[in-house]
């Protein structure tokens, strides 16, 4: 980060150069003199965020008194400013003393280019979007199957309703026998499923040693990988941190979990955006997941589950090559 530091100051220094002329430049030419480096449109994160739909994603307002005044916003403590400045390694965003009129041309060409350039061609695998599930895979066999028992239940007890209405005789004895087959079938499913399971808990799993094993530091609003555990933020000054992480295939990773702030949800999902394997991120406590990257590709991570207000900020990337 020392490096980076004197980066910005470069960068601020070539910035401000070309404030006198910016203002009658169009939104696209005041992007590329003020703010195209550290920010790129689709393309990832430089120094600040990417501001791919930045215009979705805030309200109008606010992204005008950002542009045009973002110390001002970070030294007030808006909630929103400030979690980026952590975020982005406490740098805070110059002011780059634009008017309003320069500010509605600046978000009027990051609007346009977010619009012509959809974020899941542009933009790599932690910030572009989760293409929606698809309808025919394991998961939504189990919604289906969900929906198909419900129907059942929902039939069955219609069923009982409406031959109970009127009073009638019941023989006992037939009721008891039946009761008892129910019962034994019951049994036997139970039993089966139980038998065709158990092998498949993390129990049985652990007895084989993963062949690579990656920690995560989760924290408000992160995921970080490393080689070796941490166990304070005082830890990550020490140790190499990264939210990419490079596996090669037909890799068996388990994953170590903790979290330094509040409870997190590490979700880590395929290819296909299925949920490959989940655990919970908490502190003061190493949860573990082991999950077989087979085929190369992306393998987005997310939060799941809601820790505050900048939780959808929380993604990291699995690269399998
Ligand atoms: C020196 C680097 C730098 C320059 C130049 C810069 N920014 Fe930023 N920007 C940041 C950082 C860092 C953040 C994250 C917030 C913070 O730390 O202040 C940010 C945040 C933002 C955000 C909020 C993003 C979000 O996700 O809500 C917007 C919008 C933004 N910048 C727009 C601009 C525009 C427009 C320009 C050009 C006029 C510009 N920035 C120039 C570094 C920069
Ligand atoms: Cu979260």
């Amino acid at each position: 980060m020392r490096n980076a530091a004197a980066r910005i100051a470069l960068l601020l220094a070539a910035v401000t150069h070309g404030a006198a002329t910016a203002d009658t430049a169009s939104g696209q030419v005041l992007f590329q003199q003020k703010c195209a480096a550290c920010h790129t449109i689709g393309e990832g994160d430089r120094i600040g965020p990417d501001l791919h739909d930045v215009g979705a994603r805030r309200e109008r307002a606010w992204l005008m008194r950002f542009v045009t005044d973002p110390q001002a916003m970070i030294a007030a403590g808006d909630p929103v400013a400030v979690r980026l400045y952590e975020r982005y390694n406490r740098i805070v965003m110059p002011n780059l003393a634009l008017d309003d009129t320069q500010a509605s041309a600046l978000l009027a060409h990051i609007d346009e280019v977010s619009r012509q350039h959809p974020a899941s061609v542009a933009v790599g695998v932690a910030t572009a979007p989760m293409p929606a599930p698809a309808l025919r895979s394991p998961q939504s066999a189990i919604l289906y199957g969900f929906i198909a028992a419900t129907l059942l239940i929902v039939t069955v007890f219609v069923w009982v309703a409406r031959s109970t209405r009127d009073p009638a005789t019941v023989d006992t004895h037939r009721a008891y026998a039946l009761r008892r087959v129910l019962f034994m079938a019951g049994l036997v499913c139970a039993i089966t499923v139980l038998a065709l399971t158990l092998p498949r808990t993390p129990y049985v799993q652990a007895a084989t040693t993963p062949d690579r094993v990656i920690h995560v530091t989760a924290r408000q609003f992160e995921f970080l990988f490393s080689d070796v555990a941490v166990d304070s933020t005082g830890d990550l000054l020490n140790v190499a941190t990264s939210d990419r992480i490079t596996v090669a295939a037909d890799t068996l990773v388990e994953f170590r979990v903790t979290a330094l702030d509040v409870n997190h949800g590490f979700g880590v999902y395929g290819v296909d955006r299925q949920l490959l394997a989940q655990t919970q991120a908490m502190p003061g406590y190493v949860n573990r997941v082991r999950v077989h990257f087979r085929e190369p590709g992306h393998y987005p991570v997310l939060c799941l589950e809601y820790c505050a207000a900048g939780h959808h900020l929380m993604r990291a990337g699995i690269t399998v090559e």
